[in-house]
């Protein structure tokens, strides 16, 4: 028996006041769309099938260069964290499964399981951390981690992901994300050959330990926290290297890691077409890693992605399955409402993705129609499929408004209660 968050009276209670309105709006977009030729129940159903993963440290107020601010009720640790995640699930029907970073969130593999058990809740990729340094680690991480110029730090490095890999098989995870800062903050600091040689060779060493049905995930990034040169500072490298490791290596595509003005969409298809695109760590940025909120600044863009991954679906590519995973900081909202938030607006972009008429589209590519072409993506993405959203939230026994009934079910005043303010918390600034 799952443990419920919130109350199952409340969501009731919740739903009821918008039932009426609902099932009033989402007849007329059926209407509407089946004058379009398209059926809304089946594009419900693939809406309900689409999840995406919370990362445990979302649920962490994040905090800036600057400060990190903390808010009321934060988890204190990775079991209140997991409390936390599952009342987003709760109320979305949309994030069954959680990231979990080690070392933050490291404890009794055991206890883990029983814990998400409980909560009906399971686990996505491992996440390592060898940008910072844990309290009795050896060798430091300073000057970088896999690409160090030491070689115990480099086999410290690789041996940390070996135990993410380890805790992972423990709790049902089936991929590894490899974090790192490595990189330099000067010219001349480190010669970029002999930096990324060495990432390599410890990268195979970790490729080594992945079993059979894992993947691997490198994550490019073209800065921060080394601010000259980072070691996987864009798509092409993060190619080289799941080209290089094998065929369990993939390129995980963060949203906020490309220069400004970045064609993303592009970027995503050309992974697909070459078989490498491990994945998503979904945010949004108007300047750099902002790690703002899905689909609050461009989302188009967004859709735009969605638009690659559906075409992919439809045509039926082979081994394509990403890997959806949030990866936001929360500076000023309460991170449970931004989470819910953004797993909405991603199912909200695949939702557009799905009403877009590809048959069309292909015709008019190849007729070098750029006007209708254009407005065939345009005239999905002006759908308003939020009755799609909240119907397949209803129906899987979520909340028709998710925020509002949050915000009903007084959910952060009580655990406000039961959580004393900590001063250290590993809210995260990442
Ligand atoms: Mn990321």
């Amino acid at each position: 028996m799952t443990e419920l968050k919130i109350a199952a009276d409340v969501i009731a209670a919740e739903n009821e006041k918008r039932s009426k309105a609902l099932t009033s709006d989402y007849a007329a977009l059926g209407e509407n769309l089946s004058r379009r030729g398209v059926d809304i129940g089946a594009i419900t159903q693939k809406v309900s099938e689409f999840f995406v993963a919370v990362p445990s440290w979302g649920v962490g107020t994040g905090g800036t260069r600057f400060a990190r601010f903390p808010g009321e009720g934060e988890p204190r640790g990775i079991f209140d964290k997991l409390d936390d995640c599952a009342v987003i699930h709760q109320l979305t029907r949309a994030t069954p499964t959680v990231s979990l970073h080690i070392p933050w969130d490291k404890t009794d593999p055991k206890d883990l399981v029983a814990k998400a058990q409980e909560l009906g809740l399971g686990f996505d990729a491992m996440n390592s951390n060898t940008f910072s340094d844990a309290p009795d680690q050896k060798h430091s991480y300073k000057y970088g981690s896999l690409s160090h110029t030491d070689a115990a730090t480099r086999a410290q490095a690789v041996e940390h992901n070996i135990e993410c890999i380890e805790i992972g098989n423990a709790i049902g995870s089936k991929a590894l994300t490899v974090w790192i800062g490595d990189g330099s903050n000067f010219p001349g600091q480190s010669n970029f050959t002999r930096q990324f040689e060495r990432y390599l060779s410890s990268m195979a060493d970790i490729y080594k330990a992945l079993p059979d049905d894992w993947r691997m995930f490198s994550e490019h990034k073209m800065y921060e926290p080394a601010f000259y040169s980072t070691v996987v500072q864009d798509w092409g490298t993060n190619y080289l290297i799941a080209q290089t490791l094998g065929e369990k290596a993939f390129c995980l595509v963060d949203l906020g890691h490309h220069a400004p003005n970045t064609n993303i969409e592009m970027i995503v298809a050309r992974l697909i077409q070459f078989k490498k695109l491990g994945g998503f760590h979904f945010n949004d940025s108007k300047y750099g890693d902002d790690d703002l909120d899905a689909g609050s600044i461009e989302p188009y863009r967004l859709f735009l992605v969605f638009n690659e991954l559906v075409d992919a679906e439809a045509r039926g590519v082979k081994g394509f399955h990403p890997a959806h995973m949030i990866d936001q900081s929360h500076n000023v909202t309460d991170p449970i409402e931004s989470l819910i938030s953004s797993a909405n607006e991603i199912r909200r972009a695949y939702a557009q993705a799905l009403l877009v008429d590809r048959a069309a589209l292909a015709g008019f590519q190849d007729g070098n129609d750029a006007m209708m072409a254009t407005d065939t993506l345009k005239r999905a993405y002006r759908s308003d499929v939020e009755p799609i959203l909240a119907e397949a939230r209803r129906r899987a026994g979520g909340a028709i408004d998710p925020i509002a009934t949050y915000r009903a079910s007084g959910y952060r005043k009580r655990v406000a209660a039961e959580r004393p303010a900590c001063v250290g918390g590993s809210g995260g600034i990442v």
